[in-house]
């Protein structure tokens, strides 16, 4: 187990992880960017499996989000706008009309207090910030702490703590693109994915939820059993098709049940299982990646080269009754936990 931290280029710091299994993490202050992770796979050979930027400055926009912490809201908000008792208060719009994952200024742009620390059995990083986007509207301070440790049972762990002092919508999450092949320019299409789900929140054509709960029972939304990504794109499900051929949709989780998510790449034999305390997860399968985007390795990113697993609440519940709250209040702590577990299979 060792932490190892070196300074790179506008001053910021990369700390690498690593644990005694072949598995390490490069974490970014700036964002709390996850811009590496190894993993190993069936002959134990490890290799990089998320999305990340050949040049670091590309983070400093970072359109697709790779690797990013993402708050206060995660998700898009409806028209930018949100009641809160009498008032209305409207965000700045940073995708249409709407507000996408924070906005400019949202938690992906922010430099992070980071620490390390280390014990027998994982290490980590604790990532700090006090953030007040009063600036965008977002009522009141937030303290947040968001703790990545990576433990000897090959896990990755996101810990997430914030408090407030006006009351504020705060949901977060984490952006990581997965690719389990270990070759980030092959497509995902041959993962297979299985998922605890009581259903998935329906999109309009601006890929905001309508406020329909659709159980997915028997189509290309079942994930109950092994499903290949590639039964999603090309699927002439009308949902696959609004979300760009492919899913980008929250999918509310069966509470407290083990292995919520589970993702197996046969050729690799990588397998990625993840629990979460949050009550669902936007499976995003990279569908709006394109050859803009160039990779750590100097390859180009291509539509469908990474899938994410944003476990995070719905900013969809500031619109539409019946769907967990994202409302965090002065004196209430938030608190929530995504494990990401690796295995082979
Ligand atoms: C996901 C999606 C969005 C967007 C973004 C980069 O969170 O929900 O549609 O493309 O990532």
């Amino acid at each position: 187990m060792q932490v190892t931290k070196r300074s790179v280029k506008n001053d910021w710091t990369l700390f690498t992880l690593e644990n005694d299994r072949g598995m390490s993490l490069d974490v970014l202050d700036f964002g709390g960017v996850v811009t590496r992770l190894t993993v190993p796979d069936r002959h134990g050979k490890s290799e990089n499996i998320v999305l990340a930027f050949d040049d670091i400055d590309d983070y400093k926009k970072n359109k697709p989000y790779f690797g990013a912490l993402i708050g206060p809201v995660a998700g898009r908000i409806q028209q930018a706008m949100f009641t809160l008792g009498e008032k209305k208060i409207n965000l700045k719009p940073s995708e249409g009309r709407h507000e996408l994952h924070g906005g400019e200024a949202g938690y992906h742009q922010k430099l992070w207090n980071v620490e390390s620390f280390q014990t027998d059995t994982e290490v980590g990083v604790v990532l700090q910030g006090s953030w007040n986007d009063r600036a965008y509207n977002y009522p009141g301070s937030v303290q947040v702490t968001v703790t990545y440790t990576l433990t000897n049972d090959n896990e990755w762990i996101i810990a997430y703590q914030a408090i407030t002092d006006e009351m504020t919508p705060l949901t977060l999450t984490n952006h990581t693109y997965f690719n389990l092949t270990g070759d980030r320019t092959h497509s995902i299409a041959g993962h297979q994915v299985q998922m605890k789900s009581e259903g998935y929140l329906e999109l309009d054509e601006e890929l905001i939820p309508t406020g329909l709960i659709d159980s997915g029972n028997g189509g290309p939304f079942d994930f109950s059993r092994e499903r290949l990504i590639k039964s999603g794109s090309g699927s002439g499900h009308k949902q696959n098709q609004v979300a760009g051929d492919g899913y980008d949709h929250y999918f509310l989780l069966k509470k407290g049940s083990a292995e919520q998510v589970r993702v197996k790449e046969p050729t690799s034999g990588r397998v990625l299982s993840m629990e979460t305390t949050q009550p669902g997860v936007v499976f995003y399968t990279g569908n709006g990646l394109n050859e803009d985007f160039v990779l750590s390795d100097g390859k180009k990113a291509k539509k469908h080269s990474g899938f994410c697993l944003e476990a995070q609440g719905p900013p969809a519940s500031l619109h539409h009754k019946g769907l967990p709250s994202i409302w965090l209040k002065p004196g209430e702590e938030y608190k929530h936990q995504t494990v990401y577990r690796f295995s082979m299979d």
